[in-house]
């Protein structure tokens, strides 16, 4: 029977928890008496706290006067040691961690619970799941828990933080109560035991597994936690590498590093990269954060050596609008950016996801739609348009009143209305970035989605084959020779939920038809051409007949059948590979 339990409610099964196995793997003499338990967060919360509690079975006996220990420091000799809960707790999970805490502390009020994570780092005082929690350890509690589980444990004395220099060290003090919110340390990352053993079988197998090579980031982006987590740390190379061997030899294949800003220190990128190359089996897929104005030459050299399908860059862009990027203090340079994406696009086969923001301060419609129609001519795979998000902590919050920035107070706290962009408007784009999502992004469509806008009036491109390239930059609407990807893309969005009503639970064959029936009604497009289009996406993704809203259009046994798409890698990643 364990004594510690630690625990999170992870987005999906797939996700594995990556900072749990760092606390877990810095517990020290404690481990064998810890466990680590991982939900996600479509089981029922009740469910949850049950399978939590099973863990935990042992009741201590009760006391004569009805009370616990857990508001004391150091608890009376000869009362059992607590039983401990930790819990990691994110924007994605706390409203479901709140209710399963809130049933464990009714039923077992004894038991000790610990909170972490970045959404209990800052704006801690309001929040209902702090005051249900008995310890909140804010920040890296890679090293902290143990210390927390120690004084609560065994009984001994809780630490001070006293300066060292210029860092703070904890020293333990006989008679100090245990604070309930608790501030980490920074640790040092030499200190730090690296969790990587604790990826199971299973997980290796079946689960997207987390590596980081650094943490922090030097930039200042006002919506980003990251901006807050300075300085920038590296893990000691050799130990870093030594782990991601021992991962290798247990068969992992893909690899996703979280680091912020992976192509910062260019001479530790570079190592990692030849690393990895020098290992490469067929079927490998290595994901990483990348800042777009920063790739040297001697990054370059060793990107291009990457077979296809390898290698997948995460590019936070987030804006083209150099006045909002001042407002947001988001440094970037944007000519550099464009000569990095021409040279990933046509030297390398990268596959690359970047990312746009909807509702920054500043942030026009139009001026968001030439960033889009930028960011389509530049030809990534993936764009991911991303709703602003006013995270605890963040200083986002400073353009509040200026800007009239209204957010959900739910998680993801996601801005709903601004002074320049009405509800309306951005329920419109909220929608858009769904939809862009299951067109745009999801590798189904990699023909047939340029001829949303080609339909309108813009050429198609010779970028990626099936790209379609506008380099125009003036708002146009869609109908015109000058339509922009990104407004026909919002004719199309606005046409689809007037037709469907939703969002979601759209099966892809029914999301086909709709899109046939758009291209054949709205910028009514030669019902063959589309036809075709279609097709060699069906082909591409690995269907063999052609669905029956094409077959009047076009005999099948006239297609070529286009090579299969690559099984061993992400879906996603495999059908514009395929492209
Ligand atoms: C992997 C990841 C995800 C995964 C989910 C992972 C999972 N397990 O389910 C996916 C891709 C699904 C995801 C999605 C999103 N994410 Co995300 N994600 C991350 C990422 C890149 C890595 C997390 C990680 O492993 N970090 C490394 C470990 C070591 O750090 P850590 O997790 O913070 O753990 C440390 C401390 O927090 C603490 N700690 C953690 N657990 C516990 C438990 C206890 C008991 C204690 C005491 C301490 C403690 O100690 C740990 C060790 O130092 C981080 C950015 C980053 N690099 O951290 C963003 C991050 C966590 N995500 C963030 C956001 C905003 C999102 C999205 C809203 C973004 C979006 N575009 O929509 C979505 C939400 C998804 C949803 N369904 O609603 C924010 C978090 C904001 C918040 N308050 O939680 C982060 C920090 C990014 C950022 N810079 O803003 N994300
Ligand atoms: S958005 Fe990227 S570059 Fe900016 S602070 Fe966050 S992690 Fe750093």
């Amino acid at each position: 029977m364990p004594d510690i339990v630690l625990t999170t409610l992870n987005a999906k099964f797939i996700h594995a928890a990556f900072g749990l196995r760092y606390l877990f793997a810095n517990l020290g003499e404690l481990q064998p008496r810890a466990v680590i338990a991982e939900f996600d967060i479509n089981l029922r919360p009740l469910d949850i706290a049950e399978a939590l509690l099973a863990r935990l079975e042992r009741r201590p006996p009760a006391r004569p006067d009805g009370t616990c220990d857990w508001e004391r420091a150091v608890p009376e000799a000869g009362a059992p040691p607590p039983q401990i809960i930790g819990f990691g707790i994110y924007i994605w999970n706390v409203a479901q961690t709140t209710e399963v805490i809130a049933t464990i502390k009714r039923v077992r009020p004894e038991i000790k619970i610990i909170l972490g994570g970045p959404e209990v780092s800052y704006e801690t005082e309001e929040q209902k799941v702090v005051q249900l929690a008995d310890h909140v350890i804010t920040g890296e509690a890679d090293l902290k828990f143990a210390e927390v589980c120690r004084v609560l444990l065994e009984r001994r004395a809780p630490s001070r933080q006293v300066p060292d220099g210029e860092n703070v060290r904890a020293v333990p003090e006989a008679g100090v109560p245990l604070l309930k919110i608790i501030a980490a340390e920074l640790p040092d990352f030499s200190r730090i035991a690296l969790p990587y053993d604790y990826y199971t079988d299973a997980d290796i197998a079946h689960r997207i597994v987390y590596v980081e090579a650094s943490r922090g980031c030097p930039f200042t982006c006002e919506f980003c936690l990251s901006s807050l987590d300075i300085p920038v740390r590296q893990a000691p190379l050799d130990k870093f590498l030594a782990a991601m061997q021992k991962l290798l030899d247990r068969g992992l294949k893909q690899f996703k590093f979280v680091d912020r800003t992976f192509n910062l220190n260019i001479a530790a990128s570079k190592a990692i990269l030849e690393f990895f190359l020098a290992r490469y089996q067929s079927g490998m897929f290595f994901h990483f954060e990348l800042v777009p104005d920063r790739l040297p030459d001697e990054l370059r050299a060793v990107i291009v050596k990457f077979p296809p399908g390898a290698l997948q860059f995460e590019v936070g862009i987030q804006t083209f609008n150099p006045e909002v990027g001042a407002l947001i203090s988001r440094r970037q340079n944007y000519e550099r950016l464009a000569d990095n994406f021409n040279f990933l696009r046509k030297e390398t086969s990268v596959h690359i996801h970047a990312d746009l923001i909807v509702g920054l301060p500043g942030e026009t419609l139009e001026s968001f739609a030439a960033g889009f129609d930028k960011l389509i001519a530049l030809g990534p795979q993936e764009i991911q348009v991303g709703i602003l998000k006013r995270l605890r902590g963040t200083p986002i919050f400073r353009h509040d009143a200026e800007w009239q920035m209204i957010y959900n107070t739910h998680p993801a706290y996601e801005i709903l209305q601004n002074k320049l962009i009405d509800f309306a408007t951005m329920q419109r784009l909220r929608r858009f970035a769904r939809y862009w999502d299951l067109v745009g992004n999801s590798g189904n469509f990699v023909a047939t989605t340029p001829l949303i806008w080609t339909g309108f009036g813009v050429p198609p491109s010779g970028g990626n084959g099936e790209q379609a390239r506008n380099t125009s930059t003036k708002p146009a609407e869609a109908g015109t020779p000058n339509a922009s990807p990104f407004h026909s893309f919002l004719r199309f969005s606005d046409w689809l939920y007037a037709r469907i009503g939703r969002t979601d639970s759209i099966a892809l064959a029914r999301l086909m038809e709709l899109l046939f029936e758009f291209l054949m009604r709205e910028p009514a497009l030669d019902a063959k051409l589309v036809a075709e289009t279609f097709w060699r996406d069906c082909q591409r993704t690995g269907r063999r007949d052609a669905p029956n809203f094409l077959k009047e259009f076009l005999p099948a046994e006239n297609w070529p059948v286009i090579r299969d798409r690559d099984r061993s890698l992400p879906k996603r990643q495999s059908r514009h590979l395929a492209a």
